[in-house]
């Protein structure tokens, strides 16, 4: 997808006043359309698992399920498509808002799928590690009861227990074995009351009495827990509830964040992270975005002291990052914190990497630490089918910032054929964003980037 800054900004506009600019960290992916977020914290690092709206829809048209990573929730490394609704026998389409979830060393990844009969269901698929390869242990789905068997969130109590929980345009909820693909008893529904999930406004639908919509997500703190929601009327806002039990009665809590993004839908995602707590959710905010081209956001939140969350609304996001990025190591040029004019995608040979549409595309890593000691050489991994005058320069804190090295790419043939490319440069110190502007005259796919390091 490429993106220009022009209509970037215009985008920002449209978003009602929020001041979003290239700074700004939301939407967080910016080299896809990405929605219902899921995030799931492992080992010291968010794992945001999102649908993936294809470009240029017109309905959700969605076909496979993403994964992006953080340590410092500003930098996200790109992994790319994990799963497909391809990877279930009796998919047919509708790779809709998926939840993954670990226990005992195993991930467990609940989705949505329509089936090959037309039949919503849920299916869950499991896998070793977080990035998958996830495979489907039942050869069929988890639960199919009706067309309302949408938008799962999978959640797992202090005491062991886990819960499967999901549902437009109500909340069902069922417990879960220990092995995460059975259930434990009969599936419930949350009464659907005002008490419950609030009164909804606007035209009397007597399906749809409260503000209850789909897109649950079950949280829990201090023994309280929490029921977000996406909320109706559409254009969907978020609204929650609480409850000292996690299957209710639950109290309706009210708004959390209002309607607003250029998107119908809203899709909560709360988790807490290095001692903070953040809200995922999505909107219509990038170029050509809108109810059907999403894009993933992040807010911390606070919470006041009985326990209810302030409420939100949309913003340009995380400033700076919880930690710094080291440039000793091999840093995957595919981890953004911003970027425009950029796509990703995947091989073979080297995973995933970074793709140039354009002459002056960009990426740029927030808060790069070099210490007093300094880096004075860089390497990259590059390629390009282009021959002569295609480069990479490398600036510091800005587009037009100290420019430390003009790196030439070599014609390699391909995105199947890299070279490691070194160039020295004027020692660099201290802590500071990095930019990497693509330069080439060629009409698309300027170069190919996999990776970057500096050493001392
Ligand atoms: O992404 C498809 C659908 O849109 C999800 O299932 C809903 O939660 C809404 O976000």
């Amino acid at each position: 997808m490429n993106i220009s800054f022009k209509k970037l900004v215009y985008s920002a506009f449209l978003l009602g006043g929020t001041c979003l600019n290239a700074q700004g960290q939301n939407p967080i992916i910016q080299t896809s359309y990405t929605a219902d977020p899921a995030p799931m914290v492992y080992n010291g690092k968010v794992y945001l698992y999102t649908s993936h709206d294809e470009d240029h829809s017109t309905w959700f048209t969605m076909n496979d399920w993403r994964l992006y990573t953080t340590e410092d929730m500003v930098n996200w490394t790109d992994h790319g498509a994990v799963l497909s609704y391809k990877d279930f026998s009796w998919g047919k389409m509708n790779a809709w808002a998926p939840q993954c979830i670990e226990r005992d060393g195993k991930f467990y990844m609940y989705v949505p799928i329509t089936d090959r009969n037309h039949k919503n269901g849920i299916g869950v698929a499991v896998s070793d590690s977080p990035y998958g390869p996830f495979i489907d242990p039942l050869g069929r789905p988890l639960i199919s009861n009706s067309m309302a068997d949408i938008d799962p969130t999978v959640f797992i109590d202090d005491d062991g227990q886990a819960y499967l929980m999901w549902g437009n345009p109500v909340c069902y909820y069922v417990k879960l074995n220990k092995d995460m693909i059975s259930l434990d008893g009969e599936i419930g529904q949350f009464p659907n009351t005002v008490a419950a999930f609030g009164k909804r406004k606007g035209k009397e639908d007597p399906r749809r009495p409260t503000t209850y919509e789909e897109g649950p997500w079950l949280y829990k703190r201090n023994d309280l827990y929490y029921l977000l929601f996406a909320a109706g009327p559409l254009p969907e806002h978020i609204g929650y509830s609480t409850s000292t039990s996690p299957t209710g009665p639950w109290q309706y809590q009210g708004v959390l964040m209002p309607t607003e993004g250029k998107s119908f839908t809203n899709h909560p995602g709360l988790v807490d992270f290095k001692g903070k707590t953040y809200l995922f959710y999505h909107n219509g905010a990038l170029p050509g975005g809108g109810g059907f081209t999403r894009s993933v956001c992040v807010e911390e939140v606070k919470f006041n002291e009985n326990g209810t969350i302030m409420p939100l609304t949309m913003s340009h996001g995380i400033a700076e990052g919880l930690s710094q990025l080291n440039p000793f190591r091999k840093n995957e040029a595919e981890t953004i914190a911003w970027s425009e004019g950029v796509s990703t995608a995947q091989n073979e040979g080297v995973g995933n990497y970074v793709i140039a549409e354009h002459d002056g595309a960009y990426s740029m890593v927030k808060g790069v630490d070099f210490g007093d000691v300094g880096a004075t050489t860089i390497h990259l991994r590059l390629a390009t089918t282009h021959n002569g005058n295609v480069s990479v320069e490398v600036r510091l804190d800005g587009l037009e910032g100290d420019l430390i090295a003009e790196v030439e790419v070599p014609l390699t043939g391909g995105s199947d054929r890299w070279a490691l490319v070194k160039k020295q440069l004027t020692k660099v110190t201290g802590a500071h964003d990095l930019y990497f502007i693509y330069k080439g005259k060629a009409p698309k796919d300027v170069l190919y980037f996999d990776y970057w390091m500096f050493s001392k």
